[in-house]
């Protein structure tokens, strides 16, 4: 079936393990899947619901398209481009802000964890971000968006609020209700230092995530320091309840071999983990370093990167500027 796909991913610093397996390995197999038309976006309005030093945002919009090429995205056969260069973004994000609700808005957990206790702080930017969200899968009349696991709620939220304006202005299928896909498994990659918090860019702790970025010594350094518990590893997948640690590193594992828990627990059984660890960071090196050496070379052109975001920011333009113009007509404007 022939699929629409859009996705996006925040210049907000290195990207990490979390946001590979999570993520862009399924975009380039949906864009490796003849057919499928893909638009990947580096969503630096979405960075700026939270602080950036704007020199380190204008480094990581360069690195994040790095990243996406470097991990096997095609710009001559995808549409790579930042969200900022588009001004449809912007303008369908107000719309839709109107025609959305502040309960459902309440409801959303990242923005309870992001803004923490002191949510009176917290900027506008970052509670209506799942609008923008909206507005940026719905500008392309995408079928299928392709996020980690915890974005679920926000793509939700996004087929609520396509709903919503289509009843509201009558208008049966004027925006495409979206599905998400989340991988079944490994869908949400844990930090090395807690097994139950999320890997994060934002971690202040380096040694939380395995970056895109880090060589060879920086990968062994961060998985023998990576948190464990005393005991060997599982002779069967039911002894890894309450070992969150152990089911982390088990899942990566089996995520960079593209084998079954199952499988990974069979491999490993009663061992312990220095043993463990010791394959884990040769499946790690083996993935991420070529990816690492590829993006510290084209980082060293950045002629060639702006041309890709400025060429896919055009056609990108195309297709977004006649959707706003659509519904700006049905809005009445
Ligand atoms: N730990 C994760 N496991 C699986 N998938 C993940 N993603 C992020 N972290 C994990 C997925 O990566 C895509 C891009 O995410 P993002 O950078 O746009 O935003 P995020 O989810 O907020 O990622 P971070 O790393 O936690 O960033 P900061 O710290 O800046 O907020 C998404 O599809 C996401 O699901």
């Amino acid at each position: 079936m022939f699929k629409k796909i859009f996705s996006g991913v925040q210049p907000t610093g290195n990207l990490h393990l979390g946001n590979y397996l999570g993520a862009i390995k399924n975009f380039v197999e949906l864009q490796n899947d003849k057919g499928n038309e893909c638009i990947f976006c580096v969503v630096d309005l979405h960075a700026i619901t939270v602080k950036q030093d704007p020199k380190e945002l204008k480094k990581n919009i360069r690195e994040t398209t790095a990243t996406f090429i470097a991990c096997g995205i095609d710009p001559t056969q995808s549409i790579i481009f930042n969200q900022s260069m588009v001004p449809a973004h912007s303008e369908a994000a107000w719309i839709l802000s109107c025609v959305s609700r502040i309960g459902w808005l309440n409801r959303m957990t990242q923005f309870k964890e992001k803004a923490g206790k002191d949510k009176e702080k917290a900027s506008i930017g970052l509670y209506s971000y799942p609008v923008l969200m909206a507005a940026d899968i719905l500008l392309y009349d995408a079928t299928h968006v392709p996020v980690g696991d915890d974005q679920k709620q926000h793509l939700e939220l996004c087929r609520d609020i396509a709903q919503k304006f289509n009843n509201d202005f009558n208008v049966k299928d004027f925006l495409k209700v979206p599905e998400p896909m989340i991988q079944k498994k490994f869908s949400r990659i844990m930090s090395l230092k807690d097994g139950i918090k999320k890997m994060s860019k934002s971690d202040p702790s380096d040694l939380s995530r395995v970056n895109l970025t880090d060589n060879k010594e920086e990968i062994l350094n961060k998985i023998k320091k990576a948190k464990t518990d005393p005991l060997p590893l599982p002779e069967e997948l039911k002894n890894l309840t309450e070992r969150p640690e152990a089911e982390n590193l088990l899942g990566i594992y089996s995520s960079l071999k593209s084998q079954d828990l199952e499988n990974s627990i069979n491999e490993f059984s009663g061992k312990n983990f220095s043993e463990f660890k010791k394959r884990l960071s040769e499946a790690l090196i083996d993935k991420i370093e070529p990816i690492s050496k590829e993006i510290k070379k084209l980082l060293g052109d950045e002629k060639y990167l702006d041309s890709i975001l400025l060429d896919g920011s055009n056609k990108a333009d195309k297709i977004a500027s006649k959707k706003i113009k659509e519904m700006k007509e049905l809005v009445g404007f």
